[in-house]
């Protein structure tokens, strides 16, 4: 019996140490939050062998009398900048994979009347947080953001401590996996904020235009404090809405509503709308757009009208930086060359990317992809795993929802049809639509192959019947040989839903001149004339909605071994130092011709 009793209080302090430390679900919009950034020069302790948590480094202690000593100290003239990689600031960090120690002081300007929150924007991989010699939270997963409440432990007004002992080694039970095809850039690559809120706060909220009908925005919107009659009101001053609702018992508010003459978002017209949300103790204001997006039989349809996505995948790196994008005008930068290409939309590839990325691209007009890192080689028979995906799903959806220029939600890349594959998609498949009903979901598959017997291109994966866009990665004239001239290739792919071509393409090395036909002369003419081939393939492919080229910049991989790569994929139709490469007149012709 006792023993059943230290059992049971066992578990209930599980409990207890678990929901204490695990980070918190995001609010949605943090930067229309007042906000104290804790951007800047971060002291750092590199801990090659993680022994930093066993001498609990975090305490940050000093010698008091003449007898003690510390075998660390942060106070050691050594820094990295946050936001930012740690391998492109340190030349011996180039290729480090493990533990670094971040910290620093900070001083909160906080009041009785608020609520005070710790926010990352992301830490690649994982991480934990110490403020004042106390662990307070940890995160897993690379590019979605966290949050830690720290109300009730941080000093007011007075001096703090916090260390984050950031970790990017790669595990089987990871996602991503043990290894993939660009650099596992560690450390703490975006924002880092104070958020101030009210105590009772909206903490989140889902705006938009009605999948179909041009009149109707549906809107819910929840607050902090999870109680009944709590009144809440939506404006659009533009459009002359005002709008009041009441919560229900989850502290969530519903309406829907007709809204005459006004315009819809468009790539060719991005039109946003200030939208204001108050409640009795809380207000915050942002801009949404809001337009008509679905699928019909083997269309997809933008505002009622049938659109073909002209699109084009990044990473989230500058290459001459070699290093991670993480400000706005690397967000800027890279979607600047997107847009220069005649682009509708950018797949961010492989992962969701910096929220400005995302808030930029609606403002210029670039609908977009955003998928989690399911890439290849996962460990789908873990349900641990399983766990780590569908939480960076909810924390990637959270995030974006509002984002109207988001139009797909990708769940998985390349990945192998078993059951443990099936039932570990299926599960994503349906988060994602339970999260965001309104929304495309794909998952690029790379098993469209040639059926000699019927001489057709056929795609065997029953995956597909969940999805609404099929997007297809094959890399014909590349990894795989042409069975014959491309004018004559015929798909029988998903026929009755619409296929996208997610990634094709070709490395060459720029400025290199060769025959179109030898391969081995990594040249832009023999990558110029892989894209002519496979424009002409398009051409065929009766229900193709959409492509996309692999990809717009040289980017760093370690999986590429070749003198003409050494540490290079060399897909980009940009160079690694922003050259265009013969392929991207190529691409942007295309464009420009495709009047959808
Ligand atoms: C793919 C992957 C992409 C790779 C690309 C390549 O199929 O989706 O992440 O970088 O191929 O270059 O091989």
């Amino acid at each position: 019996m006792r023993l059943k009793k230290r059992i049971i209080l066992f578990f209930i302090l599980m409990i207890f140490v678990n929901g204490c430390i695990a980070a918190q679900e995001t609010m949605t919009n943090v930067y229309g939050r007042n906000l104290q950034l804790l951007n800047g020069k971060w002291n750092i302790i590199i801990d090659l062998y993680s022994l930093g948590r066993p001498m609990e480094i975090f305490l940050n202690k000093k010698p008091t009398n003449k007898k003690e000593y510390f075998e660390y100290s942060f106070d050691n003239n050594t820094y990295l900048n946050v936001p930012s990689d740690w391998n492109s600031q340190m030349p011996e960090l180039k290729y480090y994979e493990g533990t670094i120690w971040y910290a620093r002081h900070f001083t909160p300007y906080h009041t009785q009347n608020e609520r005070l929150f710790l926010y990352f924007g992301a830490v690649n991989y994982r991480c934990r947080i110490y403020l004042n010699g106390k662990e307070i939270g940890e995160h897993e997963g690379g590019f979605t953001p966290f949050q830690i409440e720290i109300t009730n432990i941080v000093k007011d007004n007075s001096d703090n401590f916090i260390a984050v002992e950031v970790n990017n080694n790669r595990t089987t039970d990871a996602i991503p996996g043990m290894s993939y095809d660009w650099w596992n850039y560690g450390g703490i690559t975006r924002d880092v904020m104070l958020v101030y809120t009210p105590h009772n706060y909206i903490n989140d909220y889902f705006i938009q235009l009605d999948k179909y009908k041009s009149d109707e925005i549906h809107a819910w919107v929840s607050l902090s404090d999870k109680r009944r009659n709590q009144q809440v009101q939506i404006e659009i001053p533009e459009l002359n809405v005002k709008q009041k609702m009441m919560t229900d018992s989850s502290g969530m508010a519903k309406i829907s509503f007709k809204v005459r003459k006004f315009e819809r978002w468009s790539p060719q017209s991005p039109k946003l709308y200030n939208v204001v949300l108050s409640s009795n103790s809380d207000k915050i204001t942002e801009q949404i757009g809001f337009r008509n997006l679905y699928v019909k039989g083997e269309d997809i349809y933008l505002n009622g009208k049938p659109i073909f996505f002209k699109g084009v995948s990044f990473h989230e790196e500058i290459s001459q930086r070699e290093g991670r994008a993480f400000s706005e005008a690397d967000a800027s930068m890279l979607l600047s060359e997107a847009k220069a290409l005649g682009v509708n939309i950018v797949r961010l590839a492989h992962y969701p990317q910096n929220e400005y990325t995302l808030r930029m691209a609606e403002k210029m007009g670039i609908m977009l992809w955003e998928e989690i890192p399911v890439w290849q080689k996962i460990d789908f028979a873990n349900q641990e795993t399983l766990n780590k995906a569908d939480k960076m799903l909810k924390e990637m959806i959270i995030r974006d929802k509002n984002r109207c220029a988001l139009s797909v939600w990708g769940v998985a890349n390349e990945t192998r049809p078993s059951e443990a594959r099936d039932k570990f998609l299926k599960h994503l498949i349906d988060t994602c639509r339970r999260l965001d009903p309104t929304r495309l979901i794909t998952a690029a598959s790379d098993l469209v192959n040639f059926n000699k017997e019927t001489q057709l291109f056929e795609l065997k994966d029953t995956i597909i019947n969940y999805l609404d866009i099929v997007a297809v990665n094959k890399y014909m004239g590349w990894y795989h040989p042409w069975p014959m001239s491309p004018d004559k290739v015929r798909w029988n792919v998903a026929p009755g839903k619409p296929v996208v071509i997610s990634e094709f393409g070709c490395e060459a090395l720029y400025g290199k001149t060769g025959d179109t036909d030898v391969k081995s002369s990594w040249s832009e003419d023999f990558q110029a004339n892989v894209y002519r081939d496979n424009l002409t393939m398009f051409n065929h492919i009766t229900n193709l909605k959409g492509v996309s080229p692999w990809v717009l910049f040289d980017f760093r991989s370690p999986y590429r071994f070749n003198p003409n790569q050494s540490g290079w994929n060399r897909k980009g139709l940009v160079s690694d130092q922003g050259m265009r490469k013969k392929a991207w007149y190529i691409m942007h012709d295309y464009y420009q011709n495709i009047k959808k």
